[in-house]
């Protein structure tokens, strides 16, 4: 095949564009129109001498109104020109400008963020202003930019666009997708209508943060779930709605318990320090975060940078701007207020008459103590004074002394911290009670009450505590999709935000880093298979030169873990099928056997850490991962009697939270397990992003402390390592912004020139390359390949744009004349 020419010098190249080779969105910063074969060969030169100034690390003039922070650029805005292009020179050009307080930087269309920790006056509409009114390549690298492209794709060339947030814990993966929803905001419509749909897209962070975000070592505000946001718009690019996919990936373990200095989700702290007494005590709470056992495991309970009591008030705002009705916020923070609860309720063990262990929920000892003095069965006892009917014992009682109002217990004394949550929760405490202390198996003939012993009783209190909390979640996920669902049903198109909990590396790391690692190299094999290989293996296909680039591919770690059958989420399945569940040491024992000489998989038989870990090499580091409670994690099911007894509160709201408990839907089948679910929702989350053309932002941490103005270089690089930066700008800067099929690019295109205008009859890449010989394009800007035609610089297409809208303009022009003429 014939190739457009050798191409410039690197050096002269501006960065190609992303992977799928759909159209960029063209306009000039001054808005001049350009005739096709008129004022192009100044553009050129004007082109060229801003490349020039650029790689000197200088800019062109600002345009008018742009602001004066974006004119000082310093080091090298696209690395694609970085010359020499080394590691070395790359992390240099990256602290040079974050020294300057440039933390963006391009490799060609992907954008590299480094978190600042510290604000920068860089999101003002001034800003936003001017990336609205100019094409990527004439402003400084910034995050608006990559929200103008993909919305300029979405509106001009009505194709589904999605942004890709990539970086480890920390890096600024939320704060960048907040940024590209308020400037999609921005510069969307104003009608009232629309306004009131972007309020309430903007109104759903403060509230998914506030009930799936945490504190971390790493991170103060991190997200602990996987959120991806699809934005609509109509075909005007006014939004009209919006979809989010939680996807459950929360990490609801955090529920019931902290690694030393983190946090549970901040809305426990919010409530507890933003609500007024009247809402505390109709929530039956104290102030004093101190009271609940699941709030006090991490310790410091209050940090700095967090203001519970001022967020409260933004969260409840959000709720109200959402459409959350005052009776659903109630239900909302009732069911947090009981989860509350629950974490505080204890058990003891007792001897069962056939001497199996039992227990007892451990108010009840006072309870069991009292009914000894009474002569009461404590099964009697129990069940009046959870139902508050001390007065009817008397005549039960065999012991004379039981109605002295001295002996009787107070309700005081009795009023117990489970009481509390089942009065939250409309349900009676007795059913509650007997379903976290017993267990009923299910025979097919009949069933058999087991009772659990006090540990046993504490699993399932603490499963119980994060089903409620994660599947209210799930509800309010669900509950703000219904108010920002598109009201019409207009055809739309989308742009979808990904924003991810980052890759993480503990002291410890348990099942919840293990899936977090996961979903991380998922993201990543998406990033390599669009950016580094698909783009390669296309110029191969279509017979395009090429110097092939290595890199990494983590497709092999993917398979290690979720290969069917044989990986290590399907070894874990397996054994929790076992009876009785198996065990953590059964699974590892399974992986040590089965994955012992995988190059990615480390057996521990050193002393350098326990024996129940297995170590696994990231793409992004190595991490040690503690197989303790993995199984019961994996397995996390709920009781069919907690089940059911959920379902019966009379509450509403527990009803959509337990469905499986309605009697009517009962099954015997075993629940989906926790990775399993995981790995079904990953795979869905990764088709949807597949199908859609993606926009890239890699996210850097600067510093593993999180202050400004602190560079470590060894932690970027590490970061530029596994990132693949490097190899990124190999490709990009060799590659091809744009492509498209001979027939499409003809279809679009064909009015530039007379020999295709208007029809062309021939071979659809012979109609193509006439119509470039007509055109003021260089030679060097593209080649033929097999099917499609590849164009070098965007800077190009935005060019072909301004000529064809030039064109149709002419044409109306004429259509107009000649029919008034004919009138
Ligand atoms: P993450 O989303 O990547 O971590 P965040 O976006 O929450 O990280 O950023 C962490 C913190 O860094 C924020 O709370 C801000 O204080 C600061 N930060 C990030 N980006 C900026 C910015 N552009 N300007 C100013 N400060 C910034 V995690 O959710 O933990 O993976 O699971
Ligand atoms: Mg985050």
């Amino acid at each position: 095949m014939a190739s457009g020419g050798p191409g410039p010098p690197l050096g002269e190249r501006l960065g190609p564009r992303s992977c799928s080779g759909e159209r960029l969105g063209p306009r000039s910063c001054s808005g001049d129109r350009l005739a096709p074969r008129s004022c192009s060969g100044d553009r050129d030169r004007d082109r060229d001498r801003d490349r020039e100034r650029e790689r000197a690390g200088t800019r062109s003039a600002p345009a008018p109104g742009r602001p004066l922070t974006l004119e000082r650029e310093v080091g090298v805005w696209d690395t694609v020109l970085l010359e020499p292009l080394t590691e070395q020179a790359f992390i240099a050009n990256l602290h040079q400008r974050y020294k300057h307080d440039q933390i963006y930087t391009y490799i060609s269309q992907v954008l590299v963020s480094v978190n600042p920790y510290k604000k920068l006056p860089l999101y003002s509409s001034d800003v936003i202003r001017a990336y609205r009114s100019c094409s990527r390549f004439e402003l400084p690298p910034h995050v608006y930019a990559v929200a103008e492209e993909a919305y300029r794709a979405v509106r001009e060339h009505n194709s589904d666009q999605c942004v890709v947030i990539s970086g480890e814990s920390g890096a600024g993966k939320t704060e960048a997708s907040k940024l590209i929803m308020q400037y999609v905001a921005a510069v969307s419509g104003r009608a009232k209508e629309v306004n009131a749909i972007k309020g309430q897209l903007l109104q759903s962070n403060p509230v998914l943060e506030a009930f799936g975000n945490a504190k971390t070592h790493r991170n103060d505000n991190s997200s602990r779930f996987g959120k991806y946001m699809d934005l609509e718009f109509d075909f005007k690019g006014d939004p009209i709605g919006g979809l989010i996919t939680n996807s459950d990936l929360l990490e609801k373990s955090r529920v019931t318990a902290q690694q030393p200095c983190e946090r549970n989700f901040h809305i426990f702290y919010q409530l507890l320090t933003g609500a007024d007494i009247q809402l505390l005590k109709s929530l039956k709470l104290q102030r004093n975060v101190e009271n609940y056992d699941i709030l006090k495991q991490g310790r410091p309970l209050q940090y700095e940078t967090l203001d519970d009591k001022r967020d409260f008030q933004v969260t409840r705002r959000a709720m109200d701007i959402l459409g959350l009705t005052p009776d659903e916020q109630q239900a909302i923070l009732r069911v947090i207020a009981s989860v509350l609860k629950l974490g505080n309720v204890t058990f003891s063990p007792v001897n069962n008459i056939d001497g199996s262990e039992g227990c007892v929920v451990d108010n009840e000892y006072e309870v069991l103590g009292t009914s000894d003095l009474l002569l009461v069965s404590f099964e009697t006892l129990r069940s009046a004074l959870t139902r508050r009917l001390v007065t009817a014992l008397a005549s039960d009682c065999g012991s004379s002394v039981a109605c002295s109002p001295v002996t009787l217990p107070s309700s005081a004394a009795i009023y117990t911290d489970l009481q509390d949550a089942c009065e939250l929760l409309h349900t009676d405490t007795a059913s509650l009670q007997a379903s976290l202390t017993s267990h009923t198996l299910d025979g097919r003939l009949d069933a058999v009450t087991v009772e659990l012993s006090a540990a046993e009783a504490c699993s399932a209190r603490d499963v119980l505590a994060r089903a409620l909390y994660s599947r209210l979640f799930a509800w309010i996920v669900m509950r703000i999709n219904e108010t920002i669902k598109p009201k019409k049903h207009a055809k739309r198109k989308v742009l979808g935000v990904l924003d991810i909990y980052g890759f993480e590396v503990f002291e410890r790391n348990g099942f919840e880093q293990f899936c977090i690692n996961f979903c991380n190299e998922k993201l990543q094999q998406i990033f390599i298979q669009l950016v580094l290989r698909e783009e390669q293996e296309e110029y191969v296909r279509e017979g395009i030169e090429w110097t092939p680039v290595d890199y990494f591919n983590n497709a092999v770690i993917c398979d290690l873990i979720e290969k069917t059958n044989q990986g290590i989420l399907s070894m874990l399945d397996d054994e929790c099928l076992k009876p009785g569940h198996g065990s953590d040491e059964g699974f590892l024992s399974r992986l040590n056997a089965a994955c012992s000489n995988h190059p990615h998989f480390s057996v521990i038989s050193d002393n350098s850490s326990p024996a129940h870990c297995f170590r696994l090499k990231h793409y992004a580091g190595d991490v040690t991962y503690d197989v303790t409670d993995f199984v019961k994690k994996n397995v996390d099911a709920l009781s069919r009697d907690l089940s059911l007894v959920m379902y019966r509160c009379d509450l509403p709201l527990m009803k959509a939270l337990f469905p499986e408990g309605n009697p009517k839907r009962v099954t015997l089948r075993r629940g989906t397990s926790a990775s399993a679910q995981f790995k079904i929702s990953l795979g869905a989350l990764m088709k949807s992003l597949a199908a859609k053309q993606p926009h890239y932002v890699r996210c850097v941490k600067p510093n593993d402390t999180k202050v400004a103005n602190e560079f470590d270089s060894d932690l970027v690089r590490h970061q530029v390592r596994y990132l693949n930066l490097l190899e990124t700008v190999r490709v990009k800067r060799v590659g091809f912004a744009f492509r498209q099929s001979y027939e499409s690019f003809l279809a679009r295109y064909k009015m530039l020139s007379l020999h295709t205008w208007p029809s062309w009859c021939g071979l659809a890449a012979e109609g193509v390359t006439y119509l470039l010989r007509d055109l003021p394009i260089s030679m060097a800007e593209y080649a033929f390949g097999r099917t499609k035609l590849f164009i070098r610089s965007p800077e190009t297409v935005y060019e072909l744009e301004e000529y064809r809208r030039d064109r149709l303009e002419e044409l109306a022009t004429l259509i107009q004349k000649t029919w008034r003429g004919w009138r």
